[in-house]
């Protein structure tokens, strides 16, 4: 029998709000993967998806907030159903979905634009944010985050928490709007962890009187989990959280927030789910080019409970196909850098929970090179509880394994 999951229906908790509270605003708020191409639409023969993961995962506290009540976010354009919060995310690939983006905004009347940005995004959320600021000038807060963000604001040093120590790449959104290098289109440029903050800045925003801006930067708390960095570049303000760790178990899983839309042609007909292990937001590696490199992301974080968060996120995957498709069987896409960090112990435990409480769903996952020759008998047993698919990462600790190939090239 498979362990149960004691999700409560959306619909259920969505009747189930509150309009006691203090807001002043309602939150209207749309949030895009801004688009890395100038035209066309992607190949069905690149690796792709149609879920921004990454931002659901930035995104998650917040639509958790509006299933539940007394929040502002309670009262948003987010309470609703499952469904109807997925057409408030857009996954653009090109400049040609602007038109879409645009009608968006219109129909929901947003007041907030969350856009998150890989590097060759970066271009591509410009242009979105000069739409939506011609559209609706400042009706509309732009609030910018994600890969790009995390990779040019950050810390020299993580312990050292001051806005002072921030350094700003040369390509640093908010070092370009400084520069005048670029308009002032993002009112909040957020670096790092943004579960907490996001939720919180939308909570201040719900609150705030007539000038939300100067209301979130006096009093968004710096105490908010996660370590962020929220830059206000208008207003040339800059703060950094205190670093309290987030606690991954108490977060709410991206597929039990957002369900499932895509369908991975490697899994047949199967709904695929994306899940994520939350071992840390990059790799045990550090190659030298890669955006993963844990020098850039940090080391591994819970990785004792990271087990049981994939072995809940594959039954909610079970449970929430069952219920929002119920002619299509499960699959599921595990998106750590590599699985469960490689760990022989958290993947043996996730093989045990298995096989003593299987789950009908196959899944897939990424290793590299040298994990796979030294795991095959774990990889054997994830196979017999329903592992079918093995994305491999050309990488090794021990570079004459591939004929002396070697991207992790500062190690010893
Ligand atoms: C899932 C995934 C995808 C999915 C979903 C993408 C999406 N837009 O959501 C798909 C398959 C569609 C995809 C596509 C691409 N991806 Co991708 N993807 C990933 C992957 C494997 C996991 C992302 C994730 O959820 N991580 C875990 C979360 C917790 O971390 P996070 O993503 O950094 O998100 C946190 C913060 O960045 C922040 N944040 C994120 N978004 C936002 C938004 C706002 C408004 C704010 C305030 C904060 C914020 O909060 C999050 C929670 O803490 C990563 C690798 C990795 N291990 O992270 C690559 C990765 C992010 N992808 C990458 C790339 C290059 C791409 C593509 C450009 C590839 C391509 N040419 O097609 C496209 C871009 C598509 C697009 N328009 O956004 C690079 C980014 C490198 C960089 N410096 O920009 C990565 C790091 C992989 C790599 N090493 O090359 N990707
Ligand atoms: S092993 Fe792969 S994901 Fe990890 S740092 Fe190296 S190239 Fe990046």
């Amino acid at each position: 029998m498979p362990l149960q999951s004691s999700e409560l229906d959306p619909a259920v908790r969505g009747s189930r709000k509150s309009t006691s509270g203090n807001f002043s605003r309602q939150i209207r708020a749309i949030a895009i993967s801004a688009p890395e191409c100038i035209s066309g639409t992607k190949s069905g023969r690149a690796l792709n998806s149609s879920d921004p993961v990454s931002l659901f995962n930035a995104c998650r506290c917040a639509a958790d907030l509006a299933r539940g009540r007394e929040s502002g976010w309670a009262m948003s354009n987010w309470a609703t159903d499952r469904r109807n919060l997925r057409d408030k995310f857009l996954l653009m690939y090109s400049l040609d979905e602007v038109e879409k983006l645009k009608e968006l905004l219109l129909s929901e009347r947003a007041n907030i634009l969350f856009i998150g940005a890989m590097t060759i995004c970066m271009p591509g959320a410009i242009e979105c944010a000069k739409a939506a600021k011609a559209l609706l000038g400042d009706e509309i807060l732009i609030i910018l985050g994600g890969r790009h963000i995390n990779e040019t604001m950050y810390l020299k040093d993580e312990n050292n928490r001051l806005s002072s120590f921030v350094k700003h790449h040369s390509a640093s959104p908010s070092r370009l709007i400084r520069d005048r290098a670029i308009p002032p289109l993002f009112d909040v440029v957020i670096a790092g962890e943004a579960e907490k903050v996001i939720a919180e800045v939308g909570e201040l925003f719900s609150r705030s009187d007539h000038c939300p801006l100067s209301y979130i930067i006096k009093h968004l708390n710096t105490n908010t989990a996660g370590r962020w960095i929220a830059d206000f570049p208008i207003e040339d303000t800059t703060l950094v959280s205190k670093g309290i760790a987030l606690k991954h178990d108490d977060l709410p899983s991206v597929v039990k927030t957002f369900g499932v839309t895509a369908s991975f042609d490697v899994f047949s007909e199967r709904m695929t789910s994306h899940l994520f292990s939350d071992t840390g937001p990059g790799c045990i590696y550090d190659c030298d080019f890669c955006s993963e490199r844990r020098l850039i992301t940090g080391g591994i974080q819970e990785i004792e409970s990271a087990p049981y968060r994939l072995y809940s996120q594959l039954q909610e995957t079970v449970d929430i196909i069952e219920r929002d498709h119920p002619n299509r069987l499960a699959s599921a896409f595990i998106e750590d850098s590599t699985l469960l960090s490689g760990s022989p112990a958290a993947i043996t435990k996730l093989c045990q929970m298995l096989e003593s409480h299987p789950i009908d769903i196959i899944f897939g996952g990424q290793f590299t090179i040298d994990q796979i020759l030294r795991k095959k008998e774990l990889i054997q047993r994830l196979a017999l509880s329903g592992m079918r698919y093995i994305f491999i990462g050309l990488e090794t600790l021990d570079p004459s394994e591939i004929g002396g190939v070697n991207k992790d090239t500062q190690r010893p």
